[in-house]
């Protein structure tokens, strides 16, 4: 067959020495799983229709029942799709991307035990959030485990333990030099010495890096997957993706066997479901993430990293010109047919500037433009850890125009939880985690509980920001739901021009289009009015925009005003 050929030659390239046999019993437990699942099949690039919302379960709303309450809330705000952020069993040092078992949802997520199996509850979940044309999605740390994992504990026992292979140790710290260390200012070294010899981590130390040079690793990886999507999980999201072939005298980041191994993954979820999703969370320039989509043979969508901090640079210098720039070819290449973008303005990390894909001088401009409090800060200077809310100063309008942008440029947006209402940074429970895991990692500060009742209290007070937010995302996002142009149209960008022809650089402007029809997007990232000649004619007498805002154009010139922070999605068919 030639789906077992594909892997085959996979296997081949990542283990020259290793037999066939393995794999070939592995092809059985293939064939089982498939005959087992009787789904519905995906609808194709389903994952271009989406709108992401990303959250912590127990934080969210306690547990999965608690969820599942709240799932009549995500639909009315225009989700369909959850990415529920680690779920699986685990120590939580690092808020679950330290994983103790993979088979396992953590049991205080699944609520009161007297219910039976606990593990229902979950599937119950899914169930009911697949009746409401919810997809769901989870994170899967395959890169590393917690050091609590069964794999681990065995590993370190001695020396010639079976599992010892399962992770990299050596003697020293000689090895693998050149990986750069990530969680610099919270984590010094790649090696930690544990008996008589030192195990490799990319992340904290209580994190050690799988070998997948040990074919035993891959195929264990492989049934992990397999296992929640015979249980009907939609996809994963491939934590740090980049590092999982480690090669001395390499930086060991994006290696080529890494890509081998995830197209050994790609042909797996294809054979038992097409069209589960596979998102690579590869915190790398445009050029090197495309490779993760391979020839649509690897992960069917990717982050655009860079596209993040280049619309806070944007709104800062009140220019979309950077925004520009990381859009244009040389900066992001076209990708295959049926790939796609993600985009984010914040998730559960901070808001981050590693210089392996933004430059030291972006890095300082952004830094010292949004950074407005020490305690913000997060890896020496690297990233920020704060709300969008508190980015954006707490001010509705910019919130909304910030928004705006991100959900009218290409790609699949990724809500993160809260913003949609302005949540806040959670001292507290920053205050709390740091004694849990034992570093001082200010990522807490943007993740923290939702309080159902003081929400519903402020959206009763129509003043409040809570209210204010609420009302203008949902807006946009019922409105972009509708048109196919925001996750597949093209993109063209004009330049904006006021009365005696100078430039308005303060106004991004770009026709997002599909045959079906145009949609003439401008944003003012400045917090001055701005009168402007409309870049491209309009064709017909339009005198809302799809949001339901007046366009503001003045009779005698033709011009037309745009209001601090405004933003008009103009159908133009
Ligand atoms: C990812 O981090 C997760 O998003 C983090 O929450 C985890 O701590 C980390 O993996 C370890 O599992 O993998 O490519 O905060 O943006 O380090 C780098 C920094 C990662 C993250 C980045 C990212």
């Amino acid at each position: 067959m030639e789906h077992f050929e594909n892997m085959k030659r996979i296997w081949t390239e990542l283990y020259p020495e290793q037999s066939m046999e393995l794999l070939e019993l592995f092809f059985d437990e293939l064939e089982d799983a498939r005959s087992q699942a009787n789904f519905k099949p995906h609808k194709k690039e389903w994952y271009k229709d989406a709108i992401v919302y990303s959250i912590y379960v127990d934080l969210f709303n306690k547990d999965f029942a608690g969820l599942e309450d709240k799932l009549d809330y995500l639909s009315h705000l225009g989700v369909n799709c959850l990415w529920l952020l680690p779920v699986l069993e685990s120590p939580m040092k690092d808020a679950g991307f330290d994983i103790s078992d993979y088979r396992k949802i953590r049991t205080e997520l699944l609520g009161d035990k007297a219910l039976g199996d606990q593990q229902e509850v979950f599937l119950r979940f899914l169930n009911a959030a697949h009746e409401k044309g919810i997809k769901v999605i989870f994170d899967i740390a395959i890169n590393h485990t917690s050091d609590q994992h069964q794999w681990f504990k065995e590993s370190r026992k001695s020396k010639d333990n079976p599992f010892r292979d399962y992770y990299i140790w050596n003697k020293d710290t000689d090895k693998y030099r050149d990986a750069r260390i990530i969680f610099e200012g919270l984590c010094e070294t790649n090696w930690q010495k544990d008996g008589d010899e030192y195990f490799f981590h990319r992340f904290f130390e209580f994190q050690p890096d799988l070998n997948f040079k040990n074919p035993f690793v891959l195929l264990e990886m492989s049934r992990n997957m397999i296992f929640w999507l015979q249980r009907g999980v939609d996809g994963f999201r491939a934590d740090a993706i980049p590092y999982l072939w480690k090669e001395d005298g390499t930086d060991c980041e994006n290696h080529p066997k890494t890509h081998t191994v995830v197209k050994f993954f790609r042909a797996v979820l294809d054979y038992i479901r097409p069209n589960t999703l596979l998102l690579a969370e590869a915190c790398q320039k445009p050029h090197t993430v495309v490779k993760y989509f391979g020839e649509g043979d690897e992960c069917n969508a990717g982050y655009h990293f860079p596209l993040m901090p280049q619309m806070f640079k944007a709104l800062a210098m009140n220019n979309g010109e950077p925004i520009r720039q990381t859009l244009s070819k040389e900066v992001t290449p076209s990708i295959p047919g049926d790939a796609q973008w993600f985009t984010f303005l914040r998730c559960h990390d901070e808001l981050s500037l590693e210089l392996v894909y933004v430059t030291e001088e972006d890095r300082k401009y952004i830094h010292d433009n949004y950074c407005k409090k020490p305690e913000w800060n997060f890896r020496l200077g690297q990233g920020i850890s704060a709300r969008l809310a508190e980015l954006m100063d707490r001010d509705p309008d910019k919130i909304g125009l910030i928004y705006s942008v991100m959900l009218t440029l290409p790609g699949t947006p990724v809500i993160y939880y809260g913003d949609e209402f302005a949540k806040l940074n959670d001292h507290d429970f920053y205050e709390k985690m740091i004694k849990v895991s034992g570093k001082d990692d200010t990522r807490f500060l943007v993740r923290g509980e939702i309080s159902w009742d003081f929400i519903g209290q402020e959206m009763k007070d129509h003043d409040s920001l809570t209210y204010q937010v609420y009302t203008r995302i949902r807006n946009q996002i019922i409105t972009r739901n509708k048109y196919e142009n925001f996750g597949r149209g093209d993109i063209n960008f004009f330049d904006v021009q006021g009365f005696n022809n100078q430039e308005v650089p303060q106004v991004l402007s770009y026709v997002r289009s599909v045959p079906a029809g145009d949609i003439l997007i401008l944003n003012n990232l400045s917090h001055v009015e701005q009168n402007i000649l409309l870049p491209v004619p309009l064709n017909k007498d339009i005198t809302h925009d799809l949001l339901g805002k007046e366009l503001m154009i003045n009779e005698k010139d033709k011009s037309l005003k745009l209001p601090p922070y405004g933003y008009l999605w103009i159908l133009n068919s």
